[in-house]
């Protein structure tokens, strides 16, 4: 039993791992290398100017800290003791100096504060959406529901990484596509439509994370929480993520697909999606 809990643990730590090397595929898009240390730019306008963010207040902090390493290194060789150098008392208090360094800060901060509003008030913008999905996160795999055209389905991990991930399965991980990145069902979105995601969950909180959307939003019962996504006209393909809130055993067990599709592949899946669930009720939700 132990044993068993250990090997789910350590599986959810790869898991972990494993999404941020890509939710890079290499299959998918190349991200060898030193591609894989940085977040991705993905493929929603969202999620660009989330990276963009980034990479800007990455290079002030590079800026800062080369400088104050910098003064930091030069001082303690140029005026060690070995040196002859002797500390300056004199120097107790600069007003000049004061506000320098009161007032370039705070600049810096006001010029990371507006353009991260910006970006946050423009991922909480809800408006004009054409298309809506609740998506309910339970022990542990994902329920879809395409809200106004009647379909639903479960989405859970895809049987080769649930039986490679048993222990002494004799499956090694490296010989499954996808290791614990893949589902049954994935979610099919299409391309260049403003798609809302009413989040909720069943039992314990749960986060829905796709890395390439810029979306990470958690899913707590009894409370609906909302994000959206518009995926680029040309850039249909499957996109993957994980729960990214610790739910429990299980919670590097579910991750999650997006398969975005052109319009009118997506038109048609949905119209034989509902056919087939309108055939069978029984088996509607699975
Ligand atoms: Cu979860």
């Amino acid at each position: 039993m132990t044993r068993n809990l250990l090997s789910r643990l350590a599986a959810c730590g790869s898991a972990g791992l494993l999404s941020h090397a890509a939710l890079a595929d290499p299959a998918e898009k190349d991200l060898s290398g030193w591609g894989q240390l940085n977040m991705p730019q993905g493929v929603t306008e969202i999620s660009r100017q989330i990276y963009n963010m980034h990479m800007f207040m990455f290079w002030i902090c590079v800026v800062i800290g080369a400088l104050v390493f910098g003064v930091m290194v030069y001082s303690i060789f140029a005026f060690r003791r070995s040196k002859g150098a002797v500390a300056d008392t004199s120097l107790t208090h600069s007003t000049p100096v004061e506000i320098i360094w009161t007032t370039i800060p705070a600049v810096i901060l006001v010029a990371c504060a507006i353009p991260a509003a910006k970006t946050l008030i423009h991922t909480e913008d809800l408006r004009n959406t054409e298309l809506t999905i609740r998506a309910t996160g339970y022990q542990w795999g994902w329920h879809y529901e395409y809200l106004d055209q009647g379909v639903s389905f479960y989405s859970r991990l895809a049987r080769d990484s649930d039986a490679a991930s048993q222990l002494d399965s004799g499956i090694d991980p490296g010989t499954v596509p996808h290791y614990l990145l893949d589902v049954d069902n994935p979610l099919v979105v299409p391309v260049g439509t403003k798609v809302r995601l009413l989040l909720t969950a069943e039992d314990v909180i749960h986060s829905w994370w796709v890395p390439d959307f810029g979306v990470k939003k958690d899913a707590i019962p009894g409370f609906i929480n909302e994000a959206w996504f518009d995926v680029d006209p040309d850039k249909p393909g499957i996109y993957r993520g994980n729960c990214a809130e610790l739910c429990g055993r299980g919670h590097g067990f579910m991750p999650i697909v997006v398969d975005a599709r052109s319009k009118a592949d997506f038109e048609s899946w949905l119209k034989a999606k509902a056919a087939a669930q309108a055939k069978q009720p029984a088996a509607a939700a699975n």
